[in-house]
This record gives structure tokens, sequence and C-alpha cells, in this order.
């Protein structure tokens, strides 16, 4: 039902990684799978361990001023994203996925969209050497207040979320227009039931039993806006009609 947005031209991404195989399940499996076999999407990759030093290939080295863990060298960080670059016409942009990134919104992921293809550079153990950020020069992002072991699994959630709003991707009769955080509403979903009738002895709201669209429609979107209000009232703040919104302007 409702229209993608039209300028959406993310189709080729490039990861530079040290872990390219960690991406196989979301390149083979389900939704995204099916997109990349039917060529609406191309994830390619460089493996930053071919830009190590040395027989080697060392990428990594212990941080000056001490402390633990290991920091990735400036120079194959350097090599293998303007190797990723390369591949992309100009315009690309590229992503770095770190903690201390700005957090990923629905917004960024529309805006992330539009780009005519995306580098998507993964960190490992306790980061880059930051001269290689300031050379590159990339986009930091962030997929929420945690930590994990390496960008590959927030690289992948790019990734799934940017797929996910071409046309084609998800089948014909869905459009992320619908979704929570999508370009309408920026609501939580509302609940979903299906076959069968009783589950352990719980049912089905009647109003979905029935085929009054315009009573289904009303019972969705009053079930959204009570979840959103109970389990994200941040969601809420500043629209119409919430408590802190701006008053209406009187009639003139
Ligand atoms: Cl992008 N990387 C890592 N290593 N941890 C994260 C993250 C990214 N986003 C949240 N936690």
């Amino acid at each position: 039902m409702g229209e993608y947005p039209p300028s959406v031209t993310v189709v080729h991404s490039t990861v530079v990684t040290l872990f390219p195989d960690l991406f196989r399940p979301l390149l083979e499996q389900s939704v995204f799978g099916r997109a990349v076999r039917r060529g609406l999407l191309r994830v390619d990759f460089v493996d930053l361990r071919t830009f190590g030093e040395g027989r080697h290939r060392v990428v990594d080295d212990r941080p000056f001023g001490g402390g633990p863990g290991m920091v990735l060298m400036a120079e194959p960080v350097i090599r293998a994203v303007e190797a990723a670059r390369a591949r992309h016409p100009r315009g690309c942009r590229t992503v770095y996925l770190s903690p201390q990134g700005r957090t990923l919104t629905q917004a960024m992921v529309r805006d992330l969209a539009t780009a005519p293809g995306l580098v998507l550079l993964c960190g490992r153990y306790e980061g880059v050497d930051e001269r290689a950020l300031e050379v590159l020069r990339p986009e930091e992002v962030s997929i929420g207040d945690y930590v994990l072991s390496g960008g590959e699994l927030a690289a992948m959630v790019v990734l799934d979320a940017v797929a996910r709003l071409r046309p084609g991707v998800l089948g014909d009769e869905r459009s992320p227009a619908e979704d929570s955080f999508g370009e309408g509403e920026g609501l939580l979903d509302h609940p979903h039931y299906t076959r069968p009738l009783d589950v352990r002895g719980i049912g089905v709201p009647e109003v979905l039993r029935g085929g009054n669209h315009g009573a289904i429609a009303a019972w969705r979107r009053a079930q959204a806006l009570a979840r959103t209000r109970a389990r994200r009232p941040d969601l809420l703040r500043g629209r119409p009609g919430s408590p802190d919104a701006p008053a209406a302007a009187p009639p003139a």
C-alpha cells in the first residue's frame, strides 16, 4: 500500500572486515539472501587481512600508552577502505561501526539508503588507530548502548535495515512505509494474530474476525498508540495531541 521512498539507491555495499565468513548466513538466508540471489542487492568484501604487514599479514598492535587489548593499525585499515571505495562510484558513503558512533535510527537508515554505495568498516579489538579515522573521515555509527566484540553484527544490522527499503526486497505485498518507525506514523506496531482461533484458551480480538476494514484499521491504530504510550513514550513526545506538544494556534 505505502510508497517506497523514490530516492532509495543503495544496491551495492562493500564490507571491510577480518571476518567475511560471519556474513554468510545473512547473505544466504531468508529475505536478504533471496534479494541477493535475485540481483536486487550486492554485498562484496575486502578482507582486512589482505592489507596486513609482513608474511603474517599483521593488522593489529599494542596501544601506545599501554592498556589491555590490541588496536587495528592505521595503514592496513586505510588501504583496505581505499580499495573498497575504488569499487564504488563517487559519492559512496563510508560508515565505521563503533560504539562511539551516533546511535542508528530509522531516519539514518533512510538517509543511508539514498547513497550510491556503502562501504562498511568493521572494527575489532579495542578499535582502530585514530589516524585512520582522521584520514578516512568515515561516518561513525553505533547500533545501541552496549558493547559487541566487533563491528560485524552491527554492519549486518545496517545492511539489513537498508536493504529492506529497496523495492522488491520484502516481496510485492509489503512496504516499509507501514513499519514501526516507518515514513508514516513512527508508532510501535499493533499486535498480530493468525490461525488457530484458540491458543491455550486465548482467542482473537472479535474486530479482526469481521470484515469491517475501517474498524480493523481503527483498532490497530488505537493499539499501536496505546502500546507506544506504554512502552516508548519518548516516541510520542512533540507529536500533536501529546501533553508536551506546542499548543495549537488559536483560531484567527
Ligand atoms: Cl557499531 N560496534 C561494537 N563493537 N559494539 C557496538 C556497536 C558497534 N554498536 C553497539 N555496540
